[in-house]
């Protein structure tokens, strides 16, 4: 607290004498700094460059702020959005005026949808160079608001500075969390007489009010179908168990959102069926729900419109209501009603322990692969799911488990996944993380393996290289686009070159294994869970929906509605349980 600056009740003279002195002394970058820190900020992910730099020189003044440098900003936005999930607390980026913004933008977006706090620091021109119009001038605001819709702002003078980083720590940190985007001229940041803020106070959030609690409890007493529908913090261990004792009191449904920010998960812990990404299995979900209650969700809508199908995925007779909005405490909110409901003392239905066998037979699948995920999985893991079509099985194979914790794709965009596993490693150093991911995510963000190895993080990748942009051949037949000639089937097919991710490893500093045979890959995962840093693993897969899966799917997803609801569960479950 030796450079907090004005902090109402302190009259140590001492201290004020302390403080004048680093006033004159310090920078606007290294009052910043500590004010970062004093509100609780460790890490910062960078790419800067020369507007950033007092930034960049201001971190040696500050020790309690860790520094990582990735080579891209994608990989620090994506780094900020994995360790604040694991963290429960944000992290910085440092990012290099609007094109470096521009190049951070989809891991933003991806935090944004998670609902994931992140202090985003961009540089810029100092504020004089603007009238000038430099090669690097664009307009940054406009650029952040796209992720950053709550709070973006530009600092105009090193004494408002830290004032201006406090709100944007506020803004980032309090529910729901948010992008900050604070943007940092260059004189602002190597102007003098930069004073430091304290810790920002953050008010609790609220729990749902009792008559929101008790109208919730009178519709699942009513009789009707209901199920409750968590998503963001509501899926964490306090919020899960208090869902599961509701469950098991009065025997509603309970579902998950598809994309988890952070969902708690395995042996010990309630099981919760994840809404299906497809449309057409989510409507097999909701076709027995009359009611539909909201924790920290939206209600679901599909992920693309497709010709001919709705939209809004519950049915028209469905009702949704809110117990908790993502302002305010989920699990709070969820043990108010379990109490309304006289289910506190409940026993909840929990996962039990059970592991897949270790899978058997010599062609590496991309089943085989999760099925080995389950088999070895360590406990407290990070599991960190981008593997889109090859992961379609990890769900299944993994609920048994020791308890483990799994980051989802929250906004879409592909390449979160390895700049997640860099942050989540780093928010929790002695734990394992696990990132599975599609060969064609990967190459948005690849040099996320080269900040792994030089940060010595211990994070086993995977990649399924099954040389295909998959999914889009699933989608290219489900949104009746006809007539896909070679050129089409060429923009979603990675063959010629054949990527080849153990050397693209071993390049970057990881260490990497090819695996195309089952047992390789198991001897491979084996070792590479045993032993600290990161490690690669090139899993050599066929496409998951490929072949007659692949021709058969669309029909089976148009014919899903009308087929009794015991078919239309069992074949949800076979294909995407
Ligand atoms: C930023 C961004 N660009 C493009 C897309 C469109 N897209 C969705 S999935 C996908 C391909 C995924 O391929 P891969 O990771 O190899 O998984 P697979 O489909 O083979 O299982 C693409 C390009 C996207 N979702 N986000
Ligand atoms: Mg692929």
């Amino acid at each position: 607290m030796r450079y907090t600056f004005g902090i109402p009740g302190v009259h140590n003279e001492k201290l004020i004498a302390d403080n004048y002195v680093e006033a004159i002394i310090m920078n606007g970058a290294q009052a910043l700094m500590r004010t970062l820190v004093n509100a609780g900020i460790e890490v910062c992910f960078t790419n800067p460059g020369t507007s950033e730099m007092h930034f960049v020189a201001a971190l040696d003044s500050a020790p309690g702020m860790r520094a990582v440098l990735c080579l891209f900003e994608g990989v620090a936005t994506g780094a900020a959005d994995g360790y604040a999930r694991m963290a429960d607390k944000p992290a910085a980026t440092l990012l290099h005026l609007g094109c470096g913004l521009g190049n951070g933008l989809a891991n933003l977006h991806n935090a944004r949808r998670g609902k994931v706090p992140v202090v985003n620091i961009v540089g810029d021109h100092a504020t004089y160079h603007v009238q000038y119009d430099a090669q690097l001038q664009s307009d940054i605001e406009t650029v952040a608001r796209n992720v950053s819709p709550g709070f973006v702002r530009t600092s105009r003078s090193t004494a408002e500075l830290c004032r201006d980083a406090v709100d944007a720590v506020r803004a980032a940190k309090g529910l729901p969390g948010q992008v900050a985007t604070l943007i940092l001229p260059a004189d602002v940041s190597w102007g003098a007489g930069g004073m430091a803020e304290p810790a920002p106070q953050i008010a609790p959030p609220d729990a749902a009010d009792d008559a929101t609690v008790q109208a919730i409890a009178s519709v699942i007493n009513s009789g009707g179908r209901t199920a409750l529908l968590l998503g963001g913090r509501a899926l964490g261990e306090s919020a899960l168990l208090a869902a599961a004792r509701i469950a098991a009191k009065t025997g509603i449904k309970v579902y998950a959102e598809t994309f988890p920010t952070r969902l708690e998960r395995g042996a010990g812990l309630p099981a919760v069926e994840r809404i299906a990404y497809l449309a057409e299995m989510a409507s097999v979900q909701f076709r027995e729900i009359d009611n539909l209650i909201l924790v920290d969700a939206k209600a679901p809508v599909s992920f693309f419109a497709y010709p001919g199908k709705k939209s809004y995925l519950p049915p028209d007779n469905c009702a949704a209501r809110t117990l908790s909005t993502p302002e305010q405490d989920a699990a709070g909110s969820l043990e108010k009603l379990c109490r309304t409901l006289g289910a506190d003392q409940t026993v909840p239905e929990l996962a039990t322990a059970s592991r897949p066998g270790r899978p058997r037979g010599k062609m590496l699948t991309a089943e085989k692969v999760c099925k080995a995920v389950g088999h070895l999985l360590p406990a407290n893991t990070i599991l960190i799911d981008e593997a889109i079509t090859s992961g379609l099985m990890l769900s299944k194979f993994t609920a048994g488990a020791p308890r483990h914790d799994l980051i989802t794709l929250t906004g879409g965009a592909i390449g979160q996944g390895l700049p997640n596993a860099i942050g989540a490693a780093i928010a929790c150093p002695d734990r394992p993380v696990l990132a599975l991911i599609g060969d064609g995510s990967s190459m948005y963000t690849i040099q996320a393996l080269w900040t792994l190895a030089r940060e010595k993080l211990n994070v086993t990748t995977i990649i399924f290289n099954n040389a295909s942009y998959s999914v889009l051949n699933v989608e290219l037949e489900r949104v009746g686009a006809e007539d896909a000639g070679p050129k089409a089937k060429a923009q979603l097919d990675l063959h010629g070159p054949v990527l080849n991710f153990t050397q693209i490893a071993e390049g970057m500093g990881v260490r990497a294994v090819r695996a195309a045979e089952t047992e390789e890959f198991l001897g491979a995962l084996e070792h590479a869970l045993a032993t600290p840093g990161p490690h690669l693993i090139e899993a050599v897969v066929p496409p998951a929906l490929a072949g007659l899966k692949l021709k058969l799917l669309p029909h089976i997803l148009g014919s899903l509605d009308s087929m009794p609801q015991p078919i239309a569960r069992m074949l949800k479950r076979k294909i995407a349980p």
